[in-house]
């Protein structure tokens, strides 16, 4: 059983209990304690019934994913639960906390499932590329029917018990945990004390009491499913419809096959790399044993759309906020901003009124920074002006308790001036949010030289109680994704001067799985946004350095994007779908004959990998810079900001999947054009050189 896995007898039942730190995830250790401590009761001749229970904070959260991708070890998991469901003796499940893919799947190979109101089951397997391999897409429709055990699988959230009750996936409801383990043994109890043998949910039939309604929700989600470009959820939908057309042992083979497909498949390694990376860069060096500050009041200057998208934030995650403006029209504008919002949420049923009334009633406005001075946290959100933020940050200081944070929310300029110029520059930080910042979950915590250790593990804390994705920045001209999306911005506006038009970027990009071209992103985002930046560093560029005015052009023509109804599409009134204009391809091709340069075409895998190069060799020489800790953060950046498919996993993930001398090829290639932009980081040569990846850089 080994020191994971423990086994006791109460009355006459015998407790198997799991205790594997911090989520009892079904490593081979796990599974082999669970397969001894069973047989141990079975053999047991006091025990009539088994309970499986585990300790810490969760029931098992799954298949321990750090296997994956590995040689899978006895015993396998889909063999535990059909150890468990064979038990001539009644098993129960105890659930708590969040019983999730195999933790959930043992569970559905019990003969019983209790679990506490709280507790969330689920089977997310999805999310990392592949499926519920341990029987979860043959049990599971056995007790809830298709539609349920599909919306269980395909949508991958975790439900609360009370709907898995409903949809016949939980026996009871326990009050609490304390309550759990008795009436877990009671249930035990009874179940053998009716002489029954186990019911096994392998014969259980009420999910396919309606099979037109059956065969309808696989039809349903089938179709839904067309277009997808990702190969699980189709799998998951034949493994369910094969739950109701082959036996059960057929039914289990044809899973654990559509198993095998997916979980060495590039799209289930980059999932699972996302997964590891998200939590890597939530933890970032140098802040072990710093404490947090409290943060249990915000105040935020600046309402426009970022400072009123930072206010709902912290409103929805119960933190009181003071908004202050330069003047009575503005707050108005800020405050009835932030409300429309709410307003919004309750029309569409997302909140009731009573809730949105609760988060509005935390928010004062003023126009005095004196109603800054018991703020814990204040952050500014004022217009990308070096000279107006330095001004707003030495008001808000006199008015600030020394001890509280001041943070600034600009998304390029430098933090290190901010902070050298403030009386407590320890205090200050970069908390970069991603517009919406109420929706958005990426938080670019930008670390100047300054700093303190507590400050950026307040600013950590906070990220987790906004729900936001966290990730460390060092201080350069747009951070971390600013800078990868400049190279981005340059990889495509080079490839439009030699030929390629913005509607074949954008749909290479669209097809490589961004939602949107870096075009359209331009036209929704505003082209006079990057513009200004372009302005502002014009000084500084180096001559010999390659320029594509192209964005220059148009914008001195005012052909801002969709809020000047035309950009690189032309928008009618207001609509946001827009149609590639006609002019702009005038204009390049003005451009190209000033430069001499003959158009030729492009195909869209050459425009992928063009781009994903430039990507990565900015991350690169983040890296290298250590801007980016790391390179996963690179890629958790730009999935969480700037809508990189996450199946593809980052540009870091996808030059290790595509090969690194592969990408430094294609970057050679294009720096005979641009050397200063394209060419690679030398640590292209060092990881090359010793036959290691970006991934193993990640620690
Ligand atoms: N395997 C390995 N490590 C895991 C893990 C897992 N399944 N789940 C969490 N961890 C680690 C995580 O890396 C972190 O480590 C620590 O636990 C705390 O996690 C056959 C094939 C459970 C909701 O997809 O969704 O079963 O950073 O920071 O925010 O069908 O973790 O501290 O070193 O996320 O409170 C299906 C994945 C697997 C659930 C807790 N299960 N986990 O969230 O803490 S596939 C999942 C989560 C499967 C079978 C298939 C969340 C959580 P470290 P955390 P949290």
């Amino acid at each position: 059983m080994g020191d994971i896995v423990s086994y006791e007898r109460i009355g006459d039942v015998g407790v198997i209990t799991l205790d594997n730190p911090p989520v009892n995830a079904l490593g081979r250790d796990l599974r082999a304690g669970i397969v001894a401590a069973l047989e141990v009761a079975n053999a047991d001749p006091e025990a009539r019934a088994i309970v499986i229970r585990a300790e810490g904070r969760t029931f098992p959260a799954g298949a321990d994913i750090r296997e994956f991708g590995k040689p899978p070890e006895e015993p396998w998991l889909p063999e535990v639960c059909n150890r468990i469901e064979e038990s001539p003796k009644p098993v129960v499940a105890a659930i708590h906390g969040t019983a999730l893919g195999g933790g959930f799947e043992i569970a559905l190979a019990a003969h019983a499932r209790i679990a506490t109101r709280d507790a969330r089951i689920g089977l997310p397997e999805v999310t990392l590329g592949i499926l519920p391999g341990a029987g979860g897409t043959q049990r599971t429709p056995r007790l809830s029917g298709a539609q349920a055990a599909l919306d269980l699988m395909l949508i991958g959230k975790p439900v609360p018990a009370e709907r898995a009750k409903a949809a016949g996936l939980i026996d009871e409801i326990a009050r609490d945990r304390e309550d759990l383990d008795a009436q877990a043994l009671a249930l035990a109890a009874k179940l053998a004390a009716s002489g029954d043998a186990p019911r096994r949910t392998r014969d259980r039939r009420e999910g396919f009491a309606d099979p037109v309604a059956y065969e309808r929700a696989v039809r349903e989600w089938r179709e839904k499913l067309a277009s997808s470009p990702l190969p699980a959820p189709k799998k998951i939908v034949d493994c369910v419809e094969a739950a109701l057309l082959l036996p059960f042992e057929a039914g289990l083979e044809f899973e654990r096959a559509a198993f095998e497909d997916l979980v060495n498949s590039p799209e289930a390694a980059a999932l699972r790399h996302a997964f590891f990376a998200e939590r890597r860069a939530a933890k970032p060096a140098g802040i072990e044993g710093a404490a947090p500050r409290k943060v249990e009041r915000v105040g935020l200057i600046g309402g426009g759309l970022m400072g009123s998208g930072i206010a709902i934030s912290m409103l929805d995650a119960g933190l009181p906020v003071v908004l202050i403006e330069r003047d009575q029209e503005s707050l108005q504008a800020g405050i009835e901003r932030i409300e429309a919002t709410y307003a919004r949420a309750c029309a569409r049923g997302r909140m009731s009124e009573e809730e949105a009334g609760l988060r509005l009633a935390r928010l004062n406005g003023a126009l005095d920074y004196a109603a800054l001075g018991d703020a814990d946290l204040v952050i500014e959100a004022v217009v990308e002006d070096m000279d107006i933020k330095r001004d707003v940050f030495a008001r808000a200081e006199a008015a600030m308790r020394p001890d509280a944070i001041l943070a600034t929310n600009t998304s390029y300029l430098d933090v290190n001036a901010l902070q050298a110029a403030c009386a407590h520059p320890e205090r200050v930080i970069g908390l970069h949010f991603f517009s919406p910042a109420h929706v958005m979950k990426l938080l670019e915590i930008v670390v100047a030289e300054q700093t303190a250790p507590d400050v950026v593990a307040t600013a950590f804390a906070l990220a987790r109680r906004l729900g936001k994705v966290p990730v460390r920045a060092g201080v350069c001209d747009g951070f971390i994704g600013n800078r990868v999306l400049t190279a981005y911005r340059q990889a495509a506006d080079e490839m439009l001067e030699e030929g390629a038009t913005p509607g074949e970027i954008d749909a290479a990009m669209r097809a490589y799985g961004f939602r949107l071209g870096p075009y359209q992103v331009l036209d929704m985002a505003g082209l006079d946004i990057s513009w200004a930046r372009r302005k502002r560093l014009a000084a500084q560029r180096d001559p010999g350095e390659r320029y594509v005015e192209i964005g220059d052009m148009m914008c001195e023509l005012g052909w801002f994007g969709q809020k000047a109804g035309r950009g690189y599409y032309i928008y009618e009134e207001g609509s946001r779908e827009g149609r590639e204009n006609p002019d702009v391809l005038v204009l390049i091709e003005e451009l190209r004959r000033s430069k001499g340069i003959e158009p030729r075409s492009f195909t869209q895998d050459e425009i992928q990998r063009r781009i994903l190069a430039a990507m990565a060799n900015e991350g690169a020489r983040l890296v290298e810079e250590e801007i980016a800790a790391r390179p996963g953060d690179v890629d958790v950046v730009m999935i969480h900001g700037y809508g990189f498919p996450r199946w593809r996993g980052g540009p870091m993930q996808a030059a290790d999947q595509r090969g690194l001398l592969q990408v430094k090829k294609e970057l050679l290639a294009m720096a005979e054009g641009n050397p200063k932009a394209w060419t690679p980081a030398l640590i292209f040569d060092e990881l090359i050189k010793n036959g290691m990846k970006f991934a193993d850089l990640n620690g």
